[in-house]
């Protein structure tokens, strides 16, 4: 009697059973990033573009800016202990596909960062795809790291990157040299992969011409990422947005190469569909995450 009733209601389908239960569980990603109130950059661009994307977004908090586009107001740090805590309960609990860092603030920060990464690794041997956006200048200009952070990166996280997004400014900083043309950024690209045994995806996005170019050095081999350049566009939080979707991506299953095509693709788009609220005192672009 029992098994009669339970195949039947199998062939009916269970009533109890809500659709969200018979929902694959997304991937899931991890950012690792500051706070942006003006939600254009830190880990508002990257909770929205893993969203678009169908990724399940997990954020660690590292510090909170005040800021609107082009105008940082105040930066505060948590403390690494706070970092830190919330990286362990996260990996903990959920099988994170792969992780994005942004704004760390801090070398404590930095450190912290690295530590509990590399804790993970050890405890599980499995390592999670690590995407480093060396955020360091925001585009307004402003410094966003506190002293000896750029010499934690160096020793302390790059070395355990899949992948490392600096843009000229950036990249220039790290080699100690300028970056003002194409040849020029092929052999930075290849100068960092060597430097810190990582992938490099180096952004052009600042030098002049009608396109947006990007180099991928990884494995040995150049790739070139382009798009068409907009200008008069002053979105911020590019950068952000961009190495959110790369991290989707790879959070996805995607190769390192198909994960960063998707992303160029998503990041243009999302720049060429901005949006803009404009009146006698303010002209405030943003980029559109929801495409
Ligand atoms: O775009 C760089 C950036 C990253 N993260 C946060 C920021 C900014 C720029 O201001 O505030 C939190």
């Amino acid at each position: 009697m029992v098994g009669r009733y339970r195949r039947a209601r199998r062939r009916r389908g269970n009533p109890n059973e809500t659709i969200q239960n018979r929902i694959q569980p997304p991937s899931v990603a991890l950012t690792i990033a500051g706070s942006d109130c003006s939600a254009g950059a830190g880990i508002q661009a990257d909770l929205k573009t893993f969203t678009a994307l169908g990724v399940y977004g997990l954020t660690a908090v590292t510090c909170i800016v005040a800021e609107v586009p082009r105008k940082v107001s105040r930066i505060e740090p948590l403390t690494a202990t706070m970092v830190r805590e919330q990286i362990k309960v996260l990996l903990k609990n959920f099988r994170v596909g792969a992780i994005k860092t942004g704004l760390l603030c801090s070398a404590e920060i930095v450190s912290a960062v690295a530590e509990a990464i590399q804790k993970n690794e050890r405890k599980t041997a499995r390592p999670i795809s690590l995407v480093i956006d060396p955020v360091m200048i925001a585009t307004s200009g402003d410094n966003l790291l506190g002293r000896g952070a750029v010499e934690a990166y160096k020793y302390k996280l790059f070395p355990l990157a899949t992948l490392i997004t600096p843009n000229l400014d950036e990249a220039a900083l790290l080699l100690e040299t300028t970056i003002n043309d194409r040849r020029p950024m092929e052999s930075a690209a290849k100068a960092l992969a060597k430097k810190y045994r990582a992938s490099i995806l180096l952004k052009g996005g600042h030098l002049r011409g009608g396109k947006a170019i990007d180099l991928l050095f990884h494995h040995g081999k150049l790739t070139e990422f382009s798009a068409p350049f907009l200008r008069d566009v002053e979105t911020h939080g590019t950068g952000c947005t961009y190495s959110a979707a790369i991290t989707a991506g790879l959070a996805s299953g995607l190769s390192l190469e198909q994960a960063i095509k998707r992303a160029k693709r998503f990041i243009s788009e999302s720049i060429a569909r901005h949006f803009r609220w404009k009146s006698d005192s303010i002209e405030i672009d943003a980029l559109n995450h929801s495409i």
